[in-house]
């Protein structure tokens, strides 16, 4: 054959056996920007129940690596994206299994990443995301704090919500741990009496990502309230002789509200909130640096060791609410001990270690 002949062989090979509608996903990345996020969870939260030709089966999965899907020729609202890209595991279905997709491979990216636009806004005129106004400082180390968070007012309310991601940022020098607790619609003040919160926190050293969203497509709401409260743990050994305060923000970051329009974010004005750190005359004494201890692994799957410079007499761990969920004595005091945490649920977790010479704290995550 020709060179020319089998070219054109070639490309009607091409044209009748790979349709070029097929397309590259990798799962969990479901605006295809080349990064796992937040976004990606809410996204297919519109999806939800949606369902279209299932990924051939060895292309099925979650794992972290390019898959081929069949397009299911229905988009995402203003946009080009496929909705057969939130079809994570590529059953053919989108459901709660596909947001596994998102948790597994959270902040994983493939080639040329293309940052997600993020919602900005003009004060006065577009609905804030904001602490509630009575937080009232100063706070002691080793306090937690909660602060109500609110999206939208009665004046300036959210004309088109269909789900919202954003970061909260701190400085892990003084605060320990963040959580986020969402409220759900009856308790929060929206217009929509079955609106439904999904919810989950994405934590990193300096920041946790919350995603929210309604559920499927039909749910675009609108309206402003609370949305869910923040959960501060600060610190235990921030201050020293010669520093009596110290301030510190919790800023809130990457605010992506979308609508009924995926392709471009709606206005949101940011808020952050400035915390007063003062020492706590109740416990300081009490208080071990909490470099004398090391915690690992970390994050834990159920089992931690604790190693410590002074023996340690007694472990007690508490979730970021400030419930106690584990305890246990030693009966031996030993520096060094490892303890068993089945039947906990994943999460962010504070561990108090009791010694002869005091209590220190460390945040663990369990997977
Ligand atoms: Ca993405
Ligand atoms: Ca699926």
């Amino acid at each position: 054959m020709s060179k020319l002949a089998k070219s054109f062989f070639l490309l009607v090979c091409l044209n009748i056996f790979a349709p070029t509608a097929w397309s590259q996903v990798w799962p969990g990345d479901v605006n295809n920007n080349g990064e796992v996020n937040a976004l990606d969870w809410v996204m297919v939260h519109n999806a939800l129940g949606l369902f279209g030709p299932p990924r051939e089966v060895v292309e099925q999965g979650i794992s972290w690596e390019e898959k081929i899907l069949e397009p299911w020729g229905i988009t995402f609202p203003g946009t080009t994206i496929d909705m057969a890209f939130a079809d994570c595991n590529g059953d053919g279905v989108v459901n709660f299994e596909d947001t596994h997709g998102i948790h597994e491979n959270y902040l994983q990216t493939h080639g040329l990443v293309i940052n997600d636009q993020v919602s900005s806004g003009e004060a006065e005129v577009d609905p804030p995301l904001f602490f509630d106004e009575n937080t009232f400082n100063p706070f002691p180390e080793g306090f937690t704090l909660f602060s109500a968070l609110y999206l939208g007012t009665e004046e300036i309310p959210v004309s088109s919500f269909n789900g919202i991601s954003f970061d909260i940022v701190f400085n892990p020098d003084y605060v320990l741990a963040i959580d986020f607790l969402g409220s759900s619609g009856q308790s929060s003040g929206w217009d929509n009496f079955f609106l439904e919160f999904f919810q989950p926190n994405f934590i990193e050293d300096n920041r946790i990502s919350v995603a929210i969203s309604t559920f499927g497509q039909e749910t675009i709401i609108n309206g402003s309230g609370m949305i869910g409260s923040v959960f501060i743990v600060i610190e235990d050994d921030v201050l020293g002789m010669e520093i009596q305060e110290v301030e510190t923000l919790v800023s809130i970051e990457n605010v992506i509200l979308t609508g009924d329009d995926f392709s471009s974010p709606s206005p949101v004005v940011n808020d952050s909130l400035s915390i007063t750190i003062v020492s706590n005359p109740l416990s300081n004494d009490d208080i071990l640096p909490s470099s004398n201890l090391e915690v690992f692994p970390n994050p834990i799957n159920d089992w931690v060791q604790i190693k410590s410079i002074v023996n340690i007499e007694r472990v007690e761990m508490y979730n970021t609410i400030g419930q106690m969920v584990y305890q246990k004595k030693i009966e031996q005091p030993t520096l060094n001990t490892t303890i068993d945490l089945p039947h906990i649920d994943k999460g962010t977790y504070l561990l108090k270690v009791f010694s002869e010479k005091g209590f220190s704290t460390k945040k663990i995550v369990i997977h």
